[in-house]
């Protein structure tokens, strides 16, 4: 069976993109494939997060990944600071990666924006921990949003340097699996900016644990432009906001876009928007609702960490401990 090893931040809440691109993907790979689901907490402190919300962040995203079918049982979930092969496989592939690579990567260019010099190193080195959670478990498949691509081209970089520069075939290559549709869900506000769940805006994104009222609402004030909805795909071109809402609309309903226009097309967006509210309710609701209930149960959450770091450990150790052999380092 192929291992699929997937992460995600505890930066504040899971975000609508963050399920369509991402976590809804992971429960369906449960049924043929050994996975390994991280909260990656060293991600987020490449970013300063407050230790507090930290911990609780850390802990709502766990409620929320096993209210949305993450089997913790047959499956492993932990959070990656608790795991000591990320650390140390981060520093090996740091030391393989060039400087020119990372130049490149435009998640970085994207969230240091014109202020490069005052981000903190880690959000610099970004990919390279990245590829080390990935390759700690000789992980082959990654199901990860759009917005994560060119971090995994990098990975598969980084692996083939190192088993070059030690002759061996140590690293397998991996495949990203990425949503043909709905891989990039824009924000609220901004058709051409991603949803985010660091978004300074609430309104920009629909949280998993939304409220159908907080859904209703943040529908409502979405974005859109004067005009009515096209009949023909063709005619959101240049329409961010209304392609945005138009293709999560497709991706809930499993209908085309054609399909979905053929419905609404030619109104405005009033009926529409009304339509999309009923599907992300119907769709998150049930979420929301044991995201609640197991959040009143933090010791069984803490535990479920707990269990998956153990078993993460048993997989990576051996891994990374061969991967520092190889380079040298006396034991
Ligand atoms: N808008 C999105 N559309 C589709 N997929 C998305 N993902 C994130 N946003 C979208 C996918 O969700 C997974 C987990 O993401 P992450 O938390 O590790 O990092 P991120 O991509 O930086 O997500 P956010 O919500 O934007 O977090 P912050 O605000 O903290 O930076 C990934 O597979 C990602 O592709």
């Amino acid at each position: 069976m192929q291992r699929v090893f997937s992460g995600i931040q505890p930066t504040g809440v899971p975000q609508l993109g963050n399920y369509l691109g991402a976590i809804r993907n992971w429960v369906g790979l449960q049924k043929d494939h050994d996975c390994v689901f991280c909260l990656v907490d060293m991600h987020a402190l490449t970013v300063w997060q407050d230790p507090t919300a930290l911990r609780e962040q850390t802990l709502g995203q766990a409620a929320v990944l096993l209210a949305a079918g993450i089997d913790p049982k047959n499956h492993i979930l932990y959070n990656q600071s608790a795991v000591s092969a990320h650390a140390r496989l981060g520093w090996l592939f740091n030391c393989v990666v060039r400087l020119g690579w990372l130049n490149r990567m435009t998640q970085f260019k994207d969230k240091a924006g014109k202020d490069r010099e005052n981000h903190s190193a880690g959000l610099y080195v970004y990919p390279s921990l990245m590829a080390a959670d990935i390759h700690s478990f000789h992980a082959t498949r990654v199901p990860v949003g759009d917005d994560q691509r060119q971090h995994l081209e990098l990975a598969n970089d980084i692996a083939q340097k190192f088993n070059h520069d030690y002759g061996v075939d140590f690293f397998p290559l991996i495949e990203p699996l990425i949503p043909p549709n709905a891989a990039r869900v824009m924000s609220l506000r901004d058709g051409t900016k991603k949803m985010s769940k660091s978004d300074p805006s609430a309104q920009s994104r629909i949280e998993l644990t939304d409220t159908p009222e907080d859904i209703a609402l943040k529908i409502r004030r979405a974005k859109t432009d004067p005009e009515p909805l096209p009949s023909e795909e063709a005619g959101l071109e240049n329409r961010p906001e209304a392609r945005n809402l138009v293709s999560i609309y497709s991706v809930l309903s499993n209908e085309t876009i054609g399909q979905v226009l053929e419905t609404f097309g030619g109104s405005g967006f009033g009926p529409f928007k009304n339509a999309l509210v009923e599907l992300l309710v119907s769709t998150l609701g049930p979420v929301a609702t044991e995201t609640r209930h197991l959040l009143q149960d933090k010791p069984y959450l803490q535990q479920v960490l707990r269990d998956g770091a153990e078993r993460a450990s048993a997989i990576s150790e051996p891994i990374v401990v061969e991967a520092e052999r190889l380079v040298g380092f006396l034991r």
